[in-house]
């Protein structure tokens, strides 16, 4: 086993990478940039190595600055995480030139999945059922209408290199392909530095449905049961949930075959997520497959028991998978919620800033993995992030019903959340069947925001408080002022009027 190993991320995944290190009595090494020097995940981690300013390409992007710590402080592992270097498959083969062990698939398995119609090619072969399309880049506008009218209209149009929704159009009609093809060409080159585009029938209203898998490096592959991830919003994913509440036992089993023969034929290694486009008549298509731990991760753990970055490092190890198909079991249900610091008043905007007070939900069946800490100032250099909150019980309803519990309990004062958004989707009657697609968050952001009755009688007292607040604020009363220098570090000044503090104080007493 490893003795050391470097984390090279930041945030609540780093914090989750140091905690499997230490249950596993591993020492794991940090990196953070100037603006991550206070972090909560270089207090987690047994030492902490500065890498650079805040800008990405110079601290957490830059492969040069993170081999020259894992050298210098003897690591002999790299975990990425996720985002940053995790699919970087460059990097993968400099940590192999430097005897470093990069804890994830071979660069290999990740540029072949890096590749869409590569995939593709291969998932054929695997007899992977995919979306039907090409398999081959289409090099004129000629060849993308002739292949569109072979499959039929509607179309999806996607660079090759994208991924994650980037890079990718919808072409209804043959006179939309004369623009499509153009602009999501020249969009692959810009962003990918590849023009290869492709095309795929267009499946309508789909659900995002990802099978968890795992390969150990003696040929061994299991699945771990599915995630629903059709919770989302401009590709970014909001709330998770394991197991999907329409992927029964047999589904269950097909997909997981599936999924494993497709890590089989990419001998891929490590921990992978096989995505899935499900229709309306339940039929799956291979999507792509994601080389990394991924963000949704916890979901996974609660409902197999199973640790997943540990998992990861013994795999990376050499170490064989120590269970079998037959011993995952599929137990309860898990819903993970991702806080973000966003503005639910400006269209979800980032509202980065400092974290005056935390009071985090806890007690049965709750989890939080979260990367800040109450006092620290959250960065707007990264994905606000704050925390994801899982909830775990014996069934989909309780497990929905103990999230809007955990939701009441979780204030975060400082800096606007999108907490309030999850008290909606819970209780949405078309979440709470299960039978949402991916258009459903967008759908719900369309209505306008309901005001519950407690809500609602609760507004003018809220007005009279803060009206009386500014006001006492404005005066520089003593109560208000001697918390504000104590906060900035310095002592407390006296009143300057002994007297008017009395009734100041009398006031606030009459305000609880
Ligand atoms: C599609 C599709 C419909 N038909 N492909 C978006 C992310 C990327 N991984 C692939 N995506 C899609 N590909 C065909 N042929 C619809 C989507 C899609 C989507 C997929 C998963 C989760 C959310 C989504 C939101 C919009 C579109």
């Amino acid at each position: 086993m490893f003795r050391r190993i470097l984390i090279a991320n930041r945030g609540e995944i780093a914090v989750r990478i140091a905690r499997a290190c230490r249950e596993m009595d591993i020492e794991s090494v940090g990196v953070f940039s100037d603006v991550d020097r206070k972090s909560l995940h270089v207090r987690k981690v047994d030492r902490a190595y500065h890498i650079g300013p805040a800008q990405a390409s110079e601290s957490y992007l830059n492969t040069e600055k993170i081999l020259e710590v894992a050298r210098r402080s003897g690591a002999e592992a790299i975990h990425p995480g996720y985002g940053f270097l995790s699919e970087n498959a460059q990097f993968v083969n400099a940590c192999q030139r430097e005897g470093i062990k990069f804890i994830g698939p071979s660069a290999q398995a990740m540029e072949m999945m890096g590749s869409k119609t590569r995939a593709r090619q291969t998932m054929k072969k695997a007899g992977v059922p995919f979306v039907p399309g090409s398999e081959k880049g289409l090099e004129s506008l000629d060849r993308a209408l002739e292949f569109a009218e072979k499959i039929g209209y509607p179309v999806m149009l996607k660079a090759a290199a994208g991924g994650g929704g980037k890079g990718m159009r919808q072409v209804r009609t043959p006179e939309e392909m004369h623009s499509a093809f153009d602009l999501t060409r020249s969009e692959a080159q810009r962003a990918f530095g590849d023009n290869e585009v492709y095309l795929e029938k267009l499946i309508e209203n789909p659900r995002h449905v990802e099978v968890q898998i795992f390969a150990d490096e003696h040929g061994n592959v299991i699945y771990l049961g599915e995630r629903e991830c059709s919770i989302q919003r401009r590709h970014q994913k909001v709330l998770e949930e394991a197991p999907s509440p329409i992927v029964d036992a047999e589904m269950r089993r097909h997909m997981g075959e599936v999924a494993v023969r497709a890590a089989k034929v990419a001998h891929y290694t490590n921990a992978g997520t096989v995505e899935f486009l499900v229709d309306e008549s339940r039929n799956f298509y291979f999507l792509e497959m994601n080389t990394r731990l991924q963000v949704e991760h916890p979901v996974t753990e609660l409902v197999t028991g199973l640790d997943l970055v540990q998992m990861q490092i013994r795999i990376a190890a050499g170490e064989p998978l120590n269970l079998r198909q037959d011993d995952v079991q599929i137990r309860g249900h898990a819903i993970e919620c991702r806080i973000y610091a966003e503005d639910p008043d400006n269209n979800y905007f980032p509202s980065p800033g400092r974290l005056t007070r935390i009071i985090p939900p806890a007690g049965p069946g709750i989890r939080r993995d979260s990367g800040v800490y109450e006092g620290w100032t959250v960065p707007i250099e990264y994905d606000p992030l704050l925390a994801k909150l899982s909830a775990y019980a014996p069934t989909r309803h309780d497990a929905i019903n103990r999230m809007r519990r955990a939701l009441v309990e979780y204030f975060v004062g400082g800096l606007k959340t999108n907490i309030s958004l999850f008290r909606r989707i819970l209780l949405h009657p078309e979440f709470q069947a299960g039978t949402f697609d991916t258009g459903f968050l967008d759908r719900l952001l369309q209505e306008p925001r309901p005001v519950d009755e407690r809500t609602r009688r609760r507004i003018p007292i809220a007005a009279i408080a803060a009206a009386l607040f500014a006001q006492v604020e404005s005066r520089g009363g003593p109560e208000i002022s001697s918390l504000k220098t104590s906060r900035n570090g310095a002592s407390p000044e006296m009143p300057k009027k002994a007297a008017s503090s009395w009734k100041q104080r009398a006031r606030e007493e009459a305000l609880h």
